[in-house]
């Protein structure tokens, strides 16, 4: 891949330390809920989930066969990730990330959990604000949201009016990923349209989108993957002891005789969505390291020391 879809110095050193000719890598531009759809070299690419035992998200690297385009075979490090509050990765691999809520349904608390995990995310966090033109007087929103957010940019924009976007072309760098977090109807699509300079292109159907002049937007929907009737937060200890009661140690729950999971779930006990979930983060979880780079440590010191810097110019 060439200086092209966020591809940089880092991941080409980390591509070619470890593969030769024979790999190619890709970038997950969508996740289509049963498949991903992926950019490399040679175009867009649709890949089967269930072929795949990596839990890659939108935004990250990944290695395929030259002479098998249909397999993942790793995920590449990354050097940065947002995760949802439950502890799931949903994005990964931005420079920058827009938090965008609408000023006609502004949720501050909200706001401030989102930039907080942002910081940790290893990217530096942008607080937007749309629909300016729907609100008579939004300053002292904007107010309150810069106490609750210190040391961030908050930026109040209108995508009908334009008010306030110019501020945003300042982040769109070439090579350089975006990735716009919020809630349904916040504007998050109406903003990326308004972005790509031409307007012409209609964001559809993918998550990630190269701009006319090589900067990257990612599109994240921050509720699509709480659906499910589990409550955010859960922290499943009642899984956990469940799982502990199964036969074998290294049961997967899927087949194993004496299996409490497939029992409770049986019985009723649990529910599979939710159970699904939590394998889900648990594979997550053991794939972490794929976290521990130099790279993204750096960054979430640069935001340490950046977060810091806010806080005190907050108590002045
Ligand atoms: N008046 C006004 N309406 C806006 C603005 N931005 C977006 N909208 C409208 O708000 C609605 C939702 O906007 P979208 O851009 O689809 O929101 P989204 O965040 O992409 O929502 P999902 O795709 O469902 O996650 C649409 O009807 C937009 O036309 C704005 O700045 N001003
Ligand atoms: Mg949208
Ligand atoms: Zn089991």
């Amino acid at each position: 891949m060439k200086s092209q879809f966020g591809w940089n110095g880092f991941f080409e050193k980390t591509f070619k330390n470890s593969y030769n000719d024979d790999f190619l890598p890709g970038r997950i531009i969508t996740d289509m809920g049963n498949s991903y759809k992926l950019i490399t070299q040679n175009g867009v690419n649709t890949i089967d989930k269930s072929t795949v035992n990596l839990t890659p998200v939108v935004g990250d690297f990944v290695i395929l066969k030259k002479n098998n385009q249909k397999l993942i075979l790793n995920v590449l490090p990354r050097i940065s990730n947002y995760k949802s509050v439950d502890g799931e990765v949903l994005v990964a691999n931005f420079d920058t990330i827009f938090i965008v809520n609408a000023l006609t349904n502004l949720d501050v608390k909200k706001i401030e959990k989102s930039v907080l995990q942002a910081w940790e995310s290893g990217a530096v966090p942008v607080v937007v604000l749309t629909k300016t033109d729907l609100c008579d007087d939004f300053h002292n929103k904007v107010a309150e949201v810069k106490l609750a957010a210190p040391g961030v940019d908050v930026f109040p924009v209108s995508s009908i009016t334009m008010e306030g976007m110019s501020e945003l072309y300042k982040y769109l760098k070439e090579n350089k990923t975006i990735a716009i977090l919020g809630s349904t109807g916040e504007g998050k699509s109406t903003l990326i349209n308004k972005l790509i300079e031409n307007g012409n292109m209609t964001v559809h159907d993918s998550e990630l989108y190269l701009l006319p002049n090589g900067s990257l937007v990612i599109d994240i929907d921050e509720e699509r993957e709480n659906v499910t009737n589990y409550q955010k937060n859960d922290t499943y200890n009642d899984i956990d002891d469940i799982v502990h009661k199964c036969r074998f140690n290294n049961c997967s729950h899927t087949k194993e005789p004496g299996c409490a999971v497939i029992k409770a779930i049986e019985e009723g006990t649990i529910d599979e969505l939710r159970f699904n979930k939590y394998l889900k983060l648990q594979k997550q979880e053991s794939e972490i390291s794929l976290d521990e780079t130099s790279h993204f440590d750096y960054n979430k010191k640069r935001n340490k020391e950046l977060y810091n810097k806010g806080r005190k110019k907050e108590q002045w």
